[in-house]
Parts: C-alpha cells; sequence; structure tokens
C-alpha cells in the first residue's frame, strides 16, 4: 500500500526541480552565460577533461565550475589549478546534483561576469538523468575503458544529454575499444547524436570540441540579442 505514496513524493520532489531548474535558466539567459553540464560514470574522465577545457578556454572567455561528488573537495581543488573560480557541493548520500544545490552554490557569483559555467555532477549512470539543472548543454561522457554498450544499458542518461563524449580515446588501441560498436549503440537510444572522441590527456580531439562550444555561445548571445 505505501507504494503509490513513495510514487507521489518522488514525483514532487521533481516538479519542485523543474521549477527552480527553469528559474535558473532563466537567469543564465539573462546573464548571457552558457552552461554545460557533464555526465558519466565514476572515473570516466569528466575532471580531466573540465580541467583541460577550463585552461584551454580562459585566454579567450571567462570560464567557471562546480563540481559535485558525494565526500571530498578532491576535484574542486583540481580545478582550481586553472586558476578559473571553482566550487565544490557535496551531496552527502545523494547520486546527483539538484537545482536548489546549484542555485545556492552560484548565489555569491556575479553570473554577469561569465561567458561558460560548467557543471561536473555527481559519477553516475542514472541518478542524473531526471534532474534538469538549468543548463543550456548536456554532455554524457563515456571513455574507451568502459564498454561500448554502455548506451544501450543505460539509454535514460544518454537521452537525457546533447551530445556524447568518448574519453580516453588515446588508450583505444591497447583496450582494442570498437569504435564502430559504440558508435552504433549510441545511434540506437540517441539516433543523429552528435559525438566528440577526444583524449584530454593527449589534447587530440580538444580543439573540435572547443570550437564547437564557442559556435553554441555565439548562437544564444545572437537569439538573445534578436
Ligand atoms: N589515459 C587517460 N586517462 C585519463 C584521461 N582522462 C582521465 N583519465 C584518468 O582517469 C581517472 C579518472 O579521471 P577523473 O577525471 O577523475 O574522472 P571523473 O569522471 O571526474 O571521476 P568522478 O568525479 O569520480 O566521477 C584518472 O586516473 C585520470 O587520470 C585520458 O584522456 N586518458
Ligand atoms: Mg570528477
Amino acid at each position: 500500500m505505501s507504494e503509490p505514496r513513495l510514487v507521489e513524493v518522488r514525483r514532487n520532489v521533481l516538479k519542485q526541480n523543474d521549477i527552480l531548474a527553469r528559474g535558473l535558466r532563466e537567469q543564465f539567459r539573462a546573464a548571457g552565460v552558457f552552461v554545460v553540464s557533464l555526465v558519466s560514470s565514476p572515473g570516466s574522465g569528466k575532471t580531466t577533461f573540465l580541467e583541460k577545457t577550463l585552461s584551454l578556454l580562459q585566454p579567450r572567455y571567462r570560464v567557471a565550475a562546480l563540481v559535485g561528488d558525494l565526500a571530498t573537495e578532491n576535484d574542486a581543488l583540481r580545478l582550481a589549478r586553472s586558476k578559473a573560480p571553482v566550487k565544490q557541493i557535496t551531496t552527502g548520500t545523494l547520486c546527483h546534483l539538484e537545482a536548489a544545490m546549484v542555485e545556492s552554490a552560484l548565489r555569491e557569483w556575479n553570473l554577469n561576469e561569465l561567458d561558460f559555467l560548467f557543471i561536473e555532477n555527481v559519477g553516475n549512470l542514472v541518478c542524473p538523468s531526471s534532474y534538469d539543472l538549468g543548463e543550456n548543454l548536456r554532455l554524457v561522457l563515456m571513455s574507451v575503458t568502459e564498454g561500448e554498450d554502455k548506451p544501450q544499458k543505460y539509454p535514460t542518461i544518454f537521452n537525457s544529454a546533447d551530445v556524447a563524449v568518448i574519453t580516453k580515446n588515446e588508450l583505444a588501441a591497447a583496450v582494442e575499444f570498437d569504435w564502430e560498436a559504440a558508435r552504433q549503440s549510441i545511434e540506437s537510444v540517441r539516433p543523429g547524436m552528435q559525438i566528440f572522441r577526444l583524449s584530454a590527456k593527449t589534447g587530440q580531439g580538444m580543439q573540435e570540441y572547443l570550437d564547437f562550444l564557442g559556435q553554441r555561445l555565439n548562437e544564444q548571445r545572437t537569439v538573445a540579442h534578436r
């Protein structure tokens, strides 16, 4: 008998999150900041990729990052090496970030001073899918060492994302990564999804992705000024 009530509570929590996310999206639009979130399983390379992204974008753009983990400030310390403003969100027992956490972490920042804001979600291929954070673009990362069929096993996270990023690509040959199988796996759950293949360690493929981000920022600002 208790199950329907639990379902009801969960629905209400999600609804509340959507209301807050809508507010955040409006705030981001008004400030002209382009917001990119990153989701993936633990260890796929989100922080390494983000550290590289922040360093490479900084000569041209004003960037900042929020990063979520259950515990520790480790990722914030790593990202702060880029000299960009960074804030850690620790979720305790929660396996995802929520819009309320993002809102409260941003309270002391002036969004008008930013071009890009990045949000690294908690490493998890299930929980973050249902929570809108008001972002403009959601990236789902998948490393070459994880197995090509992850998109088919975790379709919801691929469906909630806009773009897929295959990471650690310099290891592809060593782990016999089957690119065609991975591509087909993504295509089967999300036809037409844009995919970047890169390595944050070697920098291979990073420029194409950075150009794409620059283009998306320009598009957003053009629309905002119409
Ligand atoms: N060879 C190789 N290793 C990488 C690359 N990117 C990340 N790694 C390694 O993968 C491990 C995990 O990387 P992180 O960047 O911490 O992964 P994450 O997704 O942020 O992990 P969580 O925040 O715990 O979910 C580290 O040992 C990194 O050095 C890459 O492009 N190539
Ligand atoms: Mg990380």
